[in-house]
C-alpha cells in the first residue's frame, strides 16, 4: 500500500504510538516558531520548565504582532522575549522584519521537517512540504524543552488538483473556493494533502497561501509536495542545499479524495463575518468600499505585492478609499523599493504600513463605523478589525487592488489581459533584523506588565457551578479573548486581560464569573475556532471556569483547555444543548472515574431536575493532565523526585 506524504513525514518523526487515525502519537519536533503575542506566555512557561538547553534543531522568536508600541508594555514584552531567546540560543527576529510565517518560509522552512508554532497559521510552511502545525503556547514550550509533540493521528484528505488557474484567478480564490465547499469545520481532525498535475502550475507562495488558510478549515495542517518549483524558490533565497524532493507514493491511500480542476475556479470573496461565507465576485461586486488592505501572512509575498503594484501603475486610489500595504518581510520591502514598485504604490496614494501583522490583528487601521473593508487577509470575524460593526470581505490582492481604484468591489477580470509576474531569480539579502546570540547566563528582562500565568488546582471529584454563558455555534477565540490595539499589549497580563473575556458578545461575563466563583460555559459546534491563543483558555481559567460543554470543539483550543485543566466536554445527545439555560446550576460527580472509564460524565441540572450526559474524548495522557489540574502540574507530578 502506498503512503501519503503526510504519513511518510509522520513515520520519519515517530517517537511513540501507532500511526492509526485517532491514536495518540508522539513525534519529534525539528523546528519551533513563536510570535510575540503568544510568545510571552511560551517563554514564561519555558522558564518555568527550568531547562538547561532546548532540544529542537532550530527555534525562532518573531516579533510581528504587537509592534505598535503605544506604551511600555509591548516594548517590555519584546525585551523579555529577546532575553530568553539569547539564553537558549533561539533566533530572534526584530520588529519590522516581517510576519513570522512569510519570514519562516524565506529563511528557515525545510521540506520534510516538522515545525510546531504558537500561531494557528504555522501551516503556511506546508506550502514548502514542511509538516507545520499550529499549537498552544505550552505545547510549543514543551516541544522546545523536550523535542516532542503529542497529537492525535489525523485522517488525510487528498485534494487532487488538475488544470491551471484562469486569467486573474489566484491561489486565494482557490482556498476561498475550498472553504465554500468544506466550511470552517470541514478540516477538523484532518491533514489536507495536495497533489496532482495542477500543483505544478502554482508558485511556492501560491501554495503557501493555500496551506495558510487551511487553518480556517480547522485542519491540523495542509501540505504540498516538494518539487522543482520548491527548488527554484529555495535557490532564489540562496538555500538550495535545504531542498529535497518529496511526494506521496503513486498508489498512496487516502481517507478521502476531492478532485478540483483549477480552471473551473472563478474569482471569489468571503463576505462578512466568516471565512467560509464565500461567494463569487460576480455576485458580490458593486459593494462600495471604504478601505482596502493588502498584506498579512496569507497574501504579502513578492508576487502578491508586485501584482497589486502592476494593477495600480499609473492609476490613483479612489478618493473615498484608504489603501494600506503591509509587505510580508523586509526582504520583500527592499525588493519593492529597489525595483520601483514602492514608488508606484506611493504615487497611487497608498499608505505604506510596517512589515507586520498590523491591521490583521486590529493593530491600527480599524475601519470607520459601518465601514466596508476589503482585505487580503484570512479572517473576517466580527469585531476582529477593532470596529464592531465593520463589514470585512476577504479577497485576493488582484481584487483588492482594482477595487481600491474603482471605489467598489470589482472583478479584476475587468482589466482585460492578465499580468504575469515573474518569480524573482534572486531575493534581496537582508538578515540585519535577525539576532542569534547564545549565552545561558543572559539575564532575563521582566517588565512590570509581565504577570505570572494562572495555574489550576488538582481536579476535584465533584464540580458544581452555574452556567455563566450560553454561546452559539462557531465561537471564535477572538470572541472568547478579543485582540486589538487596546488589548494586545496585555498578552502577558492575564489578570487584566480576563476583564475583557467574551467582552465582544457579553460585557457582563467577567463580573458574573467573579460573583459566582466561575462556573461552566455551554456552546455549540466548532467552539474555539480560529487562533491558537491560549489566553482564550487562561482567562477563563483565571475567572474560575471549570468545564466547557459544547456540541464540538476546534482542535487547538481543545488542547489549550486540557493544558489549562479546564474539562472540554461534548454533548452525547446534541438536543441537550437546548435543555440548558444560562444560570442553571449543574453538578458533576465521580469525575475521575468517569474520565478514566470511557469519558462519559453524568451532569445533573439542579435547576431543571434533569440529567444529561456529556463525554470527554482524549488520550489517557490528556486525562492525566486534566486530573493533575493542567499541564504544568502534570509535568511536576511526573518529574522524578
Ligand atoms: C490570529 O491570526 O488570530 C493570531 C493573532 O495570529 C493568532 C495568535 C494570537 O492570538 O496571538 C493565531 O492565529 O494563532
Ligand atoms: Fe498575523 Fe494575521 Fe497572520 Fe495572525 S493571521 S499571523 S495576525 S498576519
Amino acid at each position: 500500500m502506498g503512503k501519503s506524504l503526510t504519513y511518510k513525514i509522520l513515520e520519519d518523526h515517530l517517537i511513540s504510538g501507532e500511526l492509526v487515525p485517532g491514536n495518540e502519537i508522539a513525534i519529534k519536533v525539528d523546528q519551533t516558531l513563536t510570535q510575540d503575542s503568544t510568545g510571552t506566555m511560551v517563554y514564561l512557561q519555558l522558564e518555568a520548565m527550568d531547562i538547561k538547553e532546548i532540544k529542537t534543531e532550530l527555534s525562532v522568536a518573531y516579533i510581528d504582532h504587537n509592534t505598535l508600541q503605544i506604551g511600555f508594555e509591548n516594548a517590555d514584552d519584546h525585551a523579555f522575549i529577546k532575553s530568553v531567546a539569547a539564553k537558549y540560543g533561539i533566533r530572534f527576529s526584530k520588529p519590522g522584519n516581517g510576519i513570522c510565517h512569510q519570514l519562516h518560509l524565506e529563511n528557515f522552512s525545510i521540506p520534510g521537517k516538522t515545525l510546531l508554532g504558537s500561531d494557528s497559521h504555522t501551516p503556511t510552511s506546508g506550502g514548502m512540504g514542511v509538516l507545520a502545525i499550529g499549537a498552544g503556547g505550552l505545547d510549543v514550550a514543551t516541544a522546545m524543552a523536550s523535542g516532542t509533540y503529542y497529537l492525535k493521528v489525523p485522517q488525510v484528505l487528498n485534494i487532487k488538483l488538475s488544470g491551471a488557474l484562469s486569467p486573474w484567478v489566484s491561489a486565494k480564490d482557490v482556498i476561498l473556493y475550498i472553504l465554500k465547499i468544506l466550511t470552517v469545520k470541514g478540516g477538523v481532525g484532518k491533514i489536507i494533502e495536495y497533489s496532482g498535475e495542477g500543483v505544478k502550475s502554482l508558485s511556492l507562495t501560491d501554495r503557501a497561501t493555500i496551506t495558510n488558510m487551511g487553518a480556517e478549515l480547522g485542519a491540523t495542517t495542509s501540505i504540498f509536495p516538494s518539487d522543482e518549483i520548491t527548488f527554484q524558490y529555495l535557490k532564489a533565497l540562496g538555500r538550495e542545499k535545504n531542498w529535497v524532493s518529496l511526494e506521496a507514493d503513486e498508489n498512496a491511500v487516502y481517507h478521502e479524495v476531492i478532485e478540483i480542476d483549477l480552471s473551473s475556479i472563478v474569482t471569489m470573496a468571503a463576505k462578512p463575518h466568516s471565512p467560509d461565507h464565500v461567494d463569487t465576485i460576480t455576485n458580490t461586486q458593486g459593494v462600495k468600499v471604504d478601505q482596502v488592505l493588502i498584506g498579512s501572512c496569507t497574501n504579502s509575498s513578492y508576487k502578491d505585492l508586485m501584482k497589486a503594484a502592476a494593477i495600480l501603475k499609473n492609476k490613483k486610489v479612489h478618493s473615498d478609499v484608504d489603501l494600506g500595504i503591509s509587505p510580508g518581510s523586509s526582504k520583500i520591502l527592499k525588493m519593492l523599493a529597489d525595483n520601483g514598485a514602492l514608488s508606484t504604490f506611493i504615487a497611487a496614494g497608498a499608505r505604506i504600513l510596517e512589515c507586520s501583522c498590523g491591521p490583521c490583528i486590529g493593530m491600527g487601521q480599524s475601519p470607520k463605523n459601518n465601514g466596508v473593508s476589503l482585505r487580503t487577509f484570512n479572517r473576517n470575524f466580527c469585531g476582529r478589525s477593532g470596529t464592531k460593526n465593520a463589514e470585512v470581505y476577504l479577497v485576493s490582492p488582484e481584487t483588492a487592488a482594482i477595487s481600491a481604484v474603482k471605489g467598489y468591489l470589482e472583478d479584476p477580470i475587468s482589466l482585460g489581459n492578465d499580468i504575469v509576474i515573474e518569480e524573482p531569480a534572486l531575493y534581496a539579502a537582508n538578515d540585519s533584523y535577525f539576532i542569534f546570540d547564545k549565552n545561558i547566563d543572559n539575564p532575563v528582562s521582566m517588565g512590570p506588565n509581565i504577570k505570572p500565568f494562572p495555574i489550576n488546582d488538582v481536579l476535584p471529584e465533584e464540580l458544581e457551578g452555574k452556567i455563566v454563558l450560553k454561546a452559539g455555534d462557531n465561537i471564535t477565540t477572538d470572541d472568547i479573548m478579543p485582540s486589538h490595539a487596546k488589548l494586545l499589549p496585555y498578552r502577558s497580563n492575564i489578570p487584566y486581560l480576563s476583564q475583557f473575556c467574551f467582552s465582544g458578545i457579553d460585557e457582563e461575563f467577567w463580573k458574573r464569573c467573579k460573583e459566582n466563583q466561575g462556573g461552566f460555559i455551554v456552546g455549540g459546534e466548532n467552539y474555539g475556532q480560529g487562533s491558537s491563543r491560549e489566553h482564550a483558555a487562561l482567562a477563563p481559567l483565571y475567572l474560575g471556569i471549570k468545564a466547557i460543554i459544547v456540541k464540538s470543539f476546534a482542535r487547538i483550543h481543545k488542547g489549550n483547555l486540557i493544558n489549562s485543566g479546564i474539562i472540554p466536554l461534548e454533548f452525547v445527545n446534541l438536543n441537550d444543548y437546548a435543555s440548558i439555560d444560562p444560570m442553571d446550576t449543574l453538578d458533576m460527580k465521580n469525575i475521575k472515574a468517569s474520565l478514566e472509564n470511557g469519558g462519559k460524565i453524568e451532569i445533573y441540572n439542579k435547576t431543571k431536575n434533569t440529567t444529561i450526559t456529556a463525554k470527554f474524548t482524549g488520550s489517557s495522557r490528556d486525562i492525566d493532565i486534566l486530573l493533575a489540574g493542567g499541564y504544568l502540574n502534570y509535568v511536576k507530578s511526573t518529574m522524578p523526585t
